[in-house]
């Protein structure tokens, strides 16, 4: 196990865009809990949702006065295959579900767990997603007091019954589940649950106001790409779940009514997830033949920030997504976004008032929602305005903070 450097953040940077009852509510939550140790435990320190959201949930915890660590998974790629099949069949689809595949898994996880035991104390530990979950095995046996929540990221709304039997070995055992929405739950054998919508930080480098040098100069970096011709953007890992196929067909469907639009597809590479390579290369050679389409790996935070805020529309084609924190980054810089109606993205995505919601499947209406907002800079404008307000009451980062120590609270009382 690891832990990440983080950066500094203090609770009252978030006082302008936070209501005051929130940020009391913070305050009193953090001393009940004051007296506690805990830790969260992932499996990888940079890109993707899950580390984005700690790199500023850990910081901020340490602030408000919670004793609060994260420590990464060390682990090999022949364990991230496994955890990604895991992944991907909890999502909807994946190979089947070996003995060996297990025995990988459950070694993986005991040699993590065993570290901890060298590690001070703690009253509670919160495991993010099914890769850590084997910890459990070791854990209850070396810290019986400890209490144990469960947080799942991943969007659970028809997994494989083969794999959610097995992963529900482990959250039968646990104090707690969080999931991001209801439909989540299913048949996942888990005691009590809560269910917290996922935010955005709006302080980091990815989503704070830029100045116009810092602008100017990331918008340079990224030559060719113009941003005097239309622009859509998607910002994923490269995973199949984040459909960039089907974003292409969107694109190509929107070309023929707008033949000088570009489409930048941004996207890294987490260090849990082996498919990653493979898919960009896919991805990298399909775009290849179209000069208008960009795909663009590594960027910094401030490029993904430029790209957000500066493009026309942004477009999140998923077939599956827990909650999908790339919308609500569009739309808190006032980018209307047209994304799937799946997962989270309905939540964020109001149909008609900040983007468009469509099918999963349909990437020819998701071009045309395209075109209606690049024919229209008046609906675009309004849509953005909306998008900001929307982000800005339900999806910024106190309001998942007082969720979640609400829960953590409980546990501990
Ligand atoms: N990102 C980059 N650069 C890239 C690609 C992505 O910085 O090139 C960032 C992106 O800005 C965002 C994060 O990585 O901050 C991706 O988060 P998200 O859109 O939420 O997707 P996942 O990585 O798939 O995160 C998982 C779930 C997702 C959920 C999230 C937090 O799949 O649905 O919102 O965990 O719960």
């Amino acid at each position: 196990m690891h832990a990440p450097s983080l950066p500094d953040r203090t609770i009252d940077a978030y006082a302008d865009v936070t209501r005051s009852d929130r940020l009391e509510r913070l305050r009193s939550l953090a001393d009940t809990l004051a007296d506690s140790r805990i830790l969260h435990v992932n499996s990888t320190a940079t890109g993707g949702g899950v580390a984005e959201l700690l790199r500023s949930i850990i910081p901020l915890c340490n602030d408000l006065g919670v004793d609060t660590d994260w420590l990464v998974m060390d682990a090999d790629d022949e364990f991230f295959e496994v955890t990604k099949a895991m992944h991907n069949a909890l999502q909807g689809s994946g190979p089947p579900l070996t003995e060996e595949m297990k025995a990988t898994y459950r070694t993986v996880n005991e040699e993590n767990a065993i570290e901890l035991e060298d590690e001070a104390e703690y009253d509670l530990v919160v495991i993010h997603d099914p890769q850590p979950l084997g910890m459990l095995d070791h854990l209850e046996a070396a810290m019986p007091t400890t209490a144990i929540v469960w947080r799942c990221h991943i969007d659970l709304t028809d997994p494989s019954s083969e794999y959610l039997a097995f992963v529900s070995e482990y959250t039968a055992r646990v104090d707690h589940a969080i999931f991001s929405r209801s439909g989540y739950v299913g048949d996942t054998a888990v005691p009590e649950t809560s269910i917290v919508y996922p935010s955005i930080d709006p302080i980091t480098e990815k989503n704070r106001a830029l100045d116009a040098e810092t602008v100017a100069t990331e918008r340079n970096r990224l030559d060719p790409l113009s941003f005097e011709d239309p622009l859509v953007t998607q910002v994923s890992r490269f995973d199949p779940w984040k459909d960039q196929f089907g974003t292409l067909e969107a694109y190509r469907r929107a070309s023929a009514d707008v033949p000088d639009l570009q489409l930048a597809l941004v996207g890294g590479m987490a260090g849990d997830d082996p498919e990653g390579l493979e898919l960009y290369e896919q991805v990298a050679e399909e775009a290849a033949a179209d000069p208008n389409v960009h795909v663009l790996t590594d960027l910094p935070d401030s490029g993904v920030n430029v790209l957000q805020r500066e493009s026309d529309v942004v477009v999140q084609k998923s077939l599956r997504e827990g909650f999908g924190l790339v919308v609500s980054e569009a739309l808190w810089k006032r980018t209307p976004v047209v994304g799937s109606n799946v997962g989270g993205i309905p939540l964020q995505i109001v149909d008609g008032e900040t983007g468009y919601l469509v099918g999963p499947d349909d990437a020819a209406a998701a071009g045309e929602r395209v075109v209606d907002l690049l024919e229209d800079d008046d609906r675009r404008a309004k849509f953005g305005r909306n998008a900001r307000e929307h982000v800005r009451e339900r999806f910024l980062l106190p309001r998942q903070l007082v969720e979640l120590l609400d829960v953590l609270a409980d546990e501990l009382d």
